[in-house]
């Protein structure tokens, strides 16, 4: 079973502007909602594959009640802190279709109660011994980095693997308790680290700690470690060439569900995390993917790995 934790859930609305998106004036030519928060993506994948998995959220409000009925339309299954404070954000993608570019706002949180974070963690204590677990994206109010660090300690004990896409403080956390795997994008890595550019031997020697990661750098590929082989994923120009890029937004958490596929199916887990990143790409959805295009990917990449 694979079990996936999110503290911060939003509806993603997508608007899709017909041509370059001018100051003052644009055509939507069309709008798109998604199950947004970064998790969620890997249920919306496994649910696809026929992988037991279960998502553990919380929602609450207006939009709390459409996740939920959106959750049952695709045949996720999930466990559902119902928050009577916290409220289900609305998060605002806006697709230029011309240029392929994609601009997100994303609502603040509201606060989770303390019975809400009494609740989570009977759910995190239920989770069975040595299953994987994805804990993804942001962390509302009322909900601390210590709490998030008690998660992580709580799942160590249960020898699980422990799946982080995380920013700020709390990647600094999964870093500090060595979790299995970890997926920075460039800015988050910069940031925490407080550096101006990156190079695979800085990245290597701050993550030594790390079993397996992949810093994600877009069109560029990742700089990865898995399983003691590190290495550059590189995506050739020609994707993009012969392509449609519709909205990068949501790449990186199709990456971890590439990632976490990989790992259930034994196959390498940095190549199918990267496929599914880059079919992403070709999706207006920030939850879904083409998948005609999963097949021909591996033409458009290449992989340098080094011991
Ligand atoms: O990365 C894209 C995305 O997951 C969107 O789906 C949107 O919901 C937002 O980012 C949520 O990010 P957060 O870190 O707040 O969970």
């Amino acid at each position: 079973m694979v079990y996936t934790i999110s503290l911060n859930t939003a509806i993603d609305e997508i608007i899709i502007a017909e041509s370059n998106i001018q100051d003052i004036h644009n055509i939507i030519k069309d709008k798109q909602v998604s199950l947004g928060g970064k998790a969620i993506k890997t249920n919306v994948l496994l649910s696809k594959k026929k992988i037991d998995n279960l998502f553990l959220g919380i929602v609450g409000g207006e939009n709390g009640k459409i996740y939920e009925e959106v959750l049952k339309q695709k045949g996720i299954k999930s466990k559902l802190i119902k928050s009577t404070t916290y409220k289900t954000r609305k998060t605002t993608i806006i697709v230029d279709d011309t240029k392929g570019g994609s601009t997100m706002f994303v609502e603040n949180s509201q606060p989770i109660s303390e019975e809400d974070k009494e609740n989570f963690f009977k759910n995190i204590k239920k989770i069975k011994e040595k299953s994987i677990v994805l804990i993804a994206g942001s962390l509302p109010e009322g909900f601390s980095i210590i709490d998030y660090s008690e998660t992580i300690k709580i799942l160590k004990k249960k020898l699980c693997y422990i799946v982080c896409d995380a920013s700020g403080e709390a990647l600094n956390v999964a870093i500090k308790n060595e979790v299995s795997f970890i997926k920075p994008n460039e800015e988050e890595f910069i940031n925490l680290f407080n550096i101006k550019e990156i190079t695979e031997d800085y990245v290597h020697d701050k993550l030594k700690n790390i079993p397996n990661y992949a810093l994600t750098l877009g069109s560029e590929g990742s700089i990865y470690k898995y399983q003691n082989i590190r290495g550059r994923i590189k995506i050739l120009e020609t994707y993009a060439i012969e392509n449609k890029i519709k909205s990068t937004t949501g790449c990186g958490d199709m990456f971890v569900a590439g990632y976490i596929l990989g790992v259930v199916l034994k196959q390498n887990p940095i190549i199918t995390g990267t496929k599914y990143s880059m079919a992403k790409a070709l999706s207006y959805y920030s939850d879904n993917y083409e998948e005609k295009i999963i097949k021909k990917i591996e033409n458009y990449l290449e992989d340098e790995c080094y011991i």
